[in-house]
């Protein structure tokens, strides 16, 4: 759990952040491993930490690279560490890393959007200058999450060819600290809240590396003292309890400490929404009450960064959030950074958090074929690879997701998967062995999903059954009846959707857009141009409002973002609300003015 419990610095830690920037070296000939990079580069240019490589350089060599790329920075250890369990702990290393630290290994770690730390006692001078290597690797395969292939052109250029519709950005992405913990330490801590009437409930279980006795304290938000317990496990309850509530969120400190004989060994914040999440029938309940999601699939994904953290950008994406109305996002196509998660639950964003299983579907273009329908060419579930390997990152990168968020209160379901094929037979069982692998993990019990495709429309899906809520992307209109025929797209959609409300599980429309070029205007309007996106949204927002079991729209995209150059994309996805800049298109004014007469119930003015 080291490197799942967030860097806070507390009485009993310290952390600095040694980001910045690195000396940088693309492994062109793919031969820094067996010549020894680790122990130190050479001919070095410089990156930052954190970004994606691949928007930096003017080089297509940095932005196209497969394969390894290397990092390398100093520095220094205080002896007055020496006492401590020191770590590197990084927010993230897109796809892969190995972290060498004065040449030895200290950590490895696969799955391109989650934390991981190295312990350094061992390894590292107290005192004394250090060099840390890191080698990052953006290869994918069937057997990986997020799915895709590599493949070799003639003059033996390899190519990452992945089965999604996004750059396949690399790179230290997130953060990079040291870490000074206490031996004795707080491990992992749960927490279930849970309220009646005016009394909240905060359940809490605190597991422990090392002797101690475990105690808490519960704070409100102007630090007064709410309630206070003992014991490693328990219950606490608040009187009067104030409720995390959609577009209103109030947060307790759970203050976590360990001690032994009187002495303060470690001490641990975790803040606490008091919320609950139920699916009852058709609806979705947010403190027992009905909840619409409205909102967007996004991205992390931005100029210059790429998919690197980017403080101010996560910021300016709350403040548009509010000002369109929206109560809900989707982590599309990954888990986003932690921080993000953080001001989730401090502004109140609901989140649908979804693994980076994303392009279970071996298909090039397969957008296309998503956004069409007809019958699936992918075998992809009857490989042995994807049943073995394939299957068992799919659960790791599951497991390590539930670790990092499941105290966030903005979590209300996880997506396990966008878009896999599950028109083919053989993803029953896979689905069956991933939902019920993840039934057990999450001590919240949050429903959990998936988000179905257009090739298994309603009838056609092998894996619906397992949802909780079913998760529709859908592109009436745009991939399919597009351009005249769009004006029987709300019709069509709304057919399929009377279908799916059959099920008696709340249905939520998670895609749905058309791409649009900002600044293009046409009367009459054509596809791409910014009257052809308002109107594609009448088309699907009267399905939605046609069906009672549909209890949330989330809009493609929240903005244009970066894929993989081709025919069919011109710098990028287009179909934002917003530009890549985070400018309004006028799709974004029409959204604000539905979604201002939705309320967090969905109750249409
Ligand atoms: C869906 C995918 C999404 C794509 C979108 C699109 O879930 O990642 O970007 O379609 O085609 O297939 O715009």
């Amino acid at each position: 759990m080291t490197a799942f419990l967030y860097p806070h610095e507390t009485k009993t830690r310290r952390i600095i952040d040694i980001s910045g920037v690195w000396k940088f070296k693309l492994d062109k000939n793919n031969e820094g491993r067996d010549n020894h990079w680790k122990d130190g580069l050479s001919d070095t240019t410089l990156m930052a930490v954190p970004a994606s490589y691949n928007d930096i350089s003017t080089e297509k060599a940095f932005r196209d690279h497969c394969g390894d790329v290397w990092y390398e920075t100093d520095f220094y250890i205080a002896e007055e560490w020496q006492e401590k369990e020191v770590y590197v702990r990084f927010g993230s290393a897109t796809h892969r890393a190995i972290v060498y630290v004065n040449g030895q290994e200290v950590v490895s770690h696969d799955g391109g959007y989650m934390p991981f730390a190295g312990k350094l006692n061992d390894v590292v001078k107290f005192g004394e200058k250090n060099t840390m290597v890191v080698v990052v690797n953006n290869e994918l395969s069937r057997k990986t999450i997020p799915c895709g292939d590599i493949v070799t052109h003639a003059n033996g250029t390899r190519e990452v060819k992945p089965f999604f519709d996004f750059f396949n950005y690399a790179g230290i992405h997130r953060a990079v600290k040291l870490m000074a913990l206490p031996k004795q330490r707080i491990d992992d801590i749960n927490v279930l809240t849970d309220f009646d009437q005016s009394l909240g409930k905060v359940g809490y279980a605190v597991s422990a590396l090392g002797a101690g006795d475990v105690s808490v304290e519960l704070f409100d938000e102007a630090g007064k003292l709410v309630a206070a317990g003992e014991g490693s496990e328990g219950s606490l309850t608040i009187d009067n309890v104030k409720l995390w509530q959609p577009g209103n969120a109030y947060l307790y400190t759970l203050q976590v400490s360990l001690s032994e004989a009187g002495q303060l060994q470690d001490q641990y914040p975790v803040e606490v929404g008091v919320r609950t999440v139920k699916v009852e029938g058709t609806r979705f309940l947010i403190n027992n009450e009905p909840f619409y999601f409205k909102g967007f699939g996004k991205h992390e994904d931005s100029h210059i960064h790429g998919r690197g953290y980017d403080a101010a950008l996560n910021l300016r994406d709350m403040e548009l959030l509010d000002w369109i109305g929206a109560n809900s996002i989707r982590t599309s196509h990954y888990p986003y950074s932690e921080e993000f998660m953080q001001l989730a639950d401090r502004k109140g964003l609901v989140v649908i958090n979804e693994t980076p299983a994303v392009g279970q579907f071996d298909v090039m273009m397969n957008f296309m074929a998503a956004g069409q329908g007809g019958e699936s060419q992918s075998k992809f579930f009857e490989r042995p690879e994807v049943q073995n390997e394939g299957m068992e990152a799919h659960k790791d990168a599951i497991r390590e997701l539930f670790k990092r968020d499941k105290n966030h209160a903005c979590v209300v379901m996880w997506s396990l998967s966008n878009e896999p094929d599950t028109s083919q037979e053989a993803s029953d069982a896979y689905f069956k062995e991933v939902f019920a692998y993840a039934r057990d993990l999450d001590p919240q019990n949050r429903p959990l999903t998936f988000v179905n495709f257009m090739l298994a429309p309603y009838g056609k899906c092998h894996a619906h059954q397992y949802a909780d809520v079913i998760c529709l992307n859908r592109y009436y209109g745009w991939y399919m009846m597009g351009g005249i025929e769009m004006d029987n797209a709300g019709e069509a959609f709304a057919k399929e959707l009377a279908g799916w409300a059959t099920e008696n599980k709340p249905v939520v429309i998670t895609e749905y857009g058309a791409d649009t070029m900002a600044g293009i205007h046409k009367l009459p309007s054509v596809q791409w141009s910014e009257e052809y996106q308002c109107e594609y949204l009448d088309q699907q927002h009267y399905a939605f409002d046609s069906c009672p079991a549909v209890v949330g729209e989330q809009m493609w995209n929240f903005a244009d973002f970066q894929t993989w150059e081709g025919i069919m994309r011109v710098d990028g996805n287009k179909k934002g609300a917003f530009t890549r800049d985070r400018q309004p298109k006028m799709s974004a004014h029409h959204l604000k003015r539905r979604w201002d007469k939705i309320d967090d119930f969905g109750y249409k003015a």
